[in-house]
């Protein structure tokens, strides 16, 4: 497993369309594996393949990665002690999705991206959606999303399609929201 490089804005690989999955390999298993490394390194709640250079349509989504309730654990790398929260992990592999019946009711949700770091703006989206995908095996399966779950798939779907949360905002919003992240990276 390996922790791979998250592209960001303005990279253009982030615009591309990506392909659908037709081998269900050993791969594909490495690909996810190291998207939920980097995803809970981040840390984030999902991640798309294209996020890390692999235009392959494949999520992962894990919305609770930390349980606040619980004891700290201590652990030890690099040399030092370092307590973290242990994780409840649930995730969750989206191969090849596709969304149906979205709801015409819709929702906001402050977005952010690991793709547009430390930029976040509410977004509207379909407040519930249906989804079909497939599993590491070729399965296909059919869910239900409601909540925070199906705005993140949505958020997720749109970058197998090239799109960025930014691109949901008005002209001025989205080039505002731009320019902050140059201005944080010049801070940097
Ligand atoms: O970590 C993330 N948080 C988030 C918050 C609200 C709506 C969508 C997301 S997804 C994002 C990780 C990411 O960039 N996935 O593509
Ligand atoms: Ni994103």
């Amino acid at each position: 497993m390996a922790i791979r490089e998250i592209l960001e804005v303005p990279d253009p690989r982030l615009k591309t369309v990506s392909s659908p999955v037709t081998v269900f390999d050993a791969e594909l298993k490495t690909l996810v594996a190291d998207m939920f490394e980097t995803m809970y390194d981040a840390p984030g709640i999902g991640l798309a393949a294209i996020q890390v250079g692999v235009p392959s349509r494949v999520l992962v989504i894990d919305l609770q990665p930390d349980d606040p309730d619980a004891e700290p654990e201590e652990c030890h790398h690099d040399g030092h002690k370092h307590f973290h929260q242990p994780t409840i992990r649930q995730p969750r592999v989206f191969v090849n999705p596709e969304i149906l019946d979205p709801a015409d009711e819709l929702a906001t949700y402050q977005e952010g991206c690991l793709s547009v770091p430390e930029i976040y703006a509410d977004v509207d989206r379909p407040a519930t959606c249906r989804v079909r995908y497939q599993d590491l095996d070729g399965k296909v399966h059919e869910e239900d999303m409601t909540g925070l779950m199906a705005t993140c798939i949505q958020h997720e779907m749109d970058h197998l399609e090239g799109v960025l949360f930014i691109d949901h905002l008005s002209r001025l919003k989205r080039q505002m929201a731009l320019k902050k992240l140059q201005k944080l990276r010049q801070a940097a």
